[in-house]
């Protein structure tokens, strides 16, 4: 019961993204963010956490800081980063959110900065769309859709055509 009103809720939230979306790369604007590609990887059976990739480039002249996430699906979104401790990786909530400088393009990758999705309530299946937002200190918050890639991918399929890509509808 509980589960169901949740996806109710957030559906009415991010009913702006229910438009139909092509493949391939997609992208939305905030202000003066541009959000390139949120993607993330199938999960295994029984998996508790999911990671979120996406690259932000701030096209204004003050600096932004991604705050947090939403997605449909899991209790809630860590923002991390990934450091070498020698030869173990570490993970980490970035205190404070991600700054995005003016001019510049942060991405969020396997092996760096992520979203973590914790608790996920059921598999992130391939070829599938996760509905989510973004929460931008200035840009406030954005719905988003994060496509799901391959178990264990490395980017996107066809990221290598994003920068020319702008095909979706916001
Ligand atoms: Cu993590």
């Amino acid at each position: 019961m509980s589960k169901l009103f949740r996806r109710r809720a957030t559906g009415s939230l991010v009913a702006l993204a229910l438009l139909a979306v092509p493949a391939g790369a997609h992208e939305y604007k905030a202000g003066a963010l541009a959000i390139a590609h949120p993607w993330t990887r199938a999960t295994p059976n029984g998996a508790k956490v999911g990671g979120g990739y996406l690259s932000v480039t701030n096209t204004g002249t003050a600096p932004d800081t991604l705050l947090g996430a939403t997605v449909t699906g899991a209790d809630h979104v860590e923002i991390h980063s990934m450091t070498m401790d020698g030869t173990v990786m570490k993970m980490a909530p970035v205190p404070g959110g991600l700054v995005i400088a003016p001019g510049a393009t942060v991405t969020l990758a396997p092996g760096g900065y992520h979203m973590m999705f914790v608790d996920l309530t059921a598999p992130l299946k391939k070829g599938e769309r996760v509905k989510g937002t973004l929460r931008f200190e200035k840009a406030g918050t954005v719905p988003v859709e994060f496509a799901v890639e391959a178990i264990g991918a490395k980017a996107p399929e066809g990221a290598q055509g994003a920068a020319g890509g702008h095909d979706h509808a916001h």
